[in-house]
């Protein structure tokens, strides 16, 4: 027995002693990893250096090189108000710079210096009052300094017309895709909307009773004039998009329902604006390489009006093309537009001022009759003594003259009066629908209600012959609708007098 406790005591021994040789061994071990991480961590932390050094110089050089593709730091800004704001950018620029750099310093530095190393234990810091008075008051002052003067900034820019202030006004309404503006006519002054008028012909829902819209005009380009004070007033006909002009720094929702609007001078015109980027490199380009033709791109270069509300499939196409131009230059322009009212809306049934003739045309017609009725009297031959009265309309198979007909009778009437040697025979005219002699009548009655209007007048009755010739003299062929109409007619025939 006690041999064999002799014997199990060796070979424990034995196995102790192998034992603490393996731990050794492990120990060894363990040190060596340690010192091929401590090199780890070595290279890892100055890889931090480096990188603090790359992602410097990366962003000064990249601000640097591209600065005039960035709104608000290259090229400066078209505009009066843009100023202020581009100032209120560089301000905020240079606050949040320095931070932007010191922080990245100190983060990629400490990172490098505060690596794992052998032995080294992180410092418990319970409070440092200095340092939370420090870390406070700075970013406070700076973000007070940089809150109120951008305020400062929202509130000039932002300011809407005083009543005395001298300035244009437009409206520009965003629909899926585009953009329509409207200006104001002769009288400066918009016409009224209202949504429950929008249909097919009228998109914006203009009111054509206001006659305030009668003159107004839609163009397919925002064409302003340089140093005016513009106010634009921004609506939308279904979502929301953004009124952007980015070189002038201006940016405002249009919303459905509210409207809004932005208020600012252009100061460079577009010819002007391509003389400045002519000076830079980016510009010297050719837009097209294909075709050196079209030109560099400062060359080409116009203002655009964008809309910077992401408002479905189509936003990227939301744009116009803006032209600032010299006030004489504007004023060319805004003459050759012509009011949506004339152009779409007069005469059809959507006219409410269909039943009167506004001063213009009035003028227009007068002027036309005066003359051909000096034509008539200045000529010889009996057909060329012929005057048809082109305004002058009856309701259908009446002699019931139509409302319009009174303007150019009255002119017939004035004339008359004023040259009391004439005398003419009042000629009536119909096409060849229906019975001859049912037209024959019908021409006579219409030559005597145009008559029945002179007469009352104050022309002298003796002065006037009617007749009606009914379908027997057409001027065109009866078998088309326009024929027709140029068949039914009602002339003045000078009988006597002369210029
Ligand atoms: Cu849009």
């Amino acid at each position: 027995m006690t041999a064999l406790l002799g014997i199990l005591s060796v070979i424990l021994i034995a196995i102790i002693a192998v034992q603490l040789g393996k731990v050794k061994e492990l120990a060894g071990k363990i040190r060596g990893e340690e010192e091929i991480e401590d090199i780890g961590n070595r290279r890892q932390s100055s890889y931090m250096l480096a990188f603090l050094v790359l992602f410097l110089v990366g962003c000064i050089v990249s601000a640097v090189l591209y600065r005039n593709y960035m709104l608000g730091y290259g090229l400066p800004a078209a505009s009066e108000h843009g100023v202020t704001l581009d100032k209120m950018f560089s301000i905020t620029l240079f606050c949040t710079g320095i931070v932007f750099v010191v922080t990245h310093i100190l983060l990629f530095y400490f990172a490098y210096k505060y690596r794992a190393q052998k032995g080294r234990t992180a410092r418990f810091i319970a409070h440092d009052t200095k340092l939370e008075i420090v870390w406070t008051v700075i970013p406070a002052i700076v973000m007070t300094f940089l809150v109120v003067s951008g305020l400062d900034a929202w509130n000039e820019v932002m300011a809407d017309v005083g009543p005395e202030e001298d300035f244009m006004e437009i409206e520009a309404t965003g629909q899926q895709f585009g953009w329509t503006v409207r200006y104001p006519g002769e009288d400066g002054k918009l016409g009224e909307k209202n949504f429950q008028l929008i249909n097919g012909t009228n998109p914006l829902g203009v009111n054509w009773e206001d006659e305030k819209s009668l003159d107004d005009f839609q163009p397919t380009d925002l064409v302003l004039p340089v140093n005016k004070k513009v106010r634009v007033r921004i609506t939308s006909r279904d979502v929301l998009h953004n009124f952007y002009l980015p070189h002038f720094r201006v940016k405002m929702d249009a919303v459905p329902g509210i409207p809004t609007y932005f208020v600012f001078t252009p100061t460079k015109t577009t010819e002007e604006f391509r003389q400045e980027l002519r000076q830079h490199p980016e510009f010297q380009g050719l837009v097209d390489p294909t075709d050196p033709e079209l030109g560099t791109m400062w060359e080409n270069f116009d203002y655009e009006l964008a809309c910077a509300e992401l408002c479905g499939r189509g936003h990227y196409s939301m744009k116009m093309p803006v032209k600032i131009v010299s006030e004489e230059e504007y004023l060319d322009w805004k003459a050759k537009q012509a009011p949506l009212y004339t152009s779409l809306i007069r005469g059809t049934e959507a006219d409410p001022w269909i039943d009167r003739l506004f001063d213009y045309e009035v003028e227009e017609r007068k002027e036309a009759f005066n003359a051909n009725l000096e034509n008539a009297l200045s000529a010889n031959n009996a057909e060329d003594r012929i005057l048809e009265l082109s305004n002058v309309s009856f309701e259908t198979g009446s002699a019931a003259l139509e409302t319009l007909s009174r303007y150019e009778l009255d002119y017939v009437a004035e004339a008359l009066n004023n040259r009391s040697e004439i005398r003419v025979e009042l000629a009536g005219h119909t096409d060849n629908t229906g019975d001859a002699s049912v037209n024959q009548q019908l021409s006579l009655d219409r030559a005597e209600a145009v008559k029945a209007y002179l007469l009352d007048k104050g022309v002298d009755a003796a002065r006037l012959v009617t007749r009606g010739y009914g379908d027997s003299q057409p001027v065109d062929n009866n078998d088309s609708a326009a024929g027709r109409e140029a068949n039914r007619r009602t002339e003045l025939r000078i009988l006597s007098g002369s210029l």
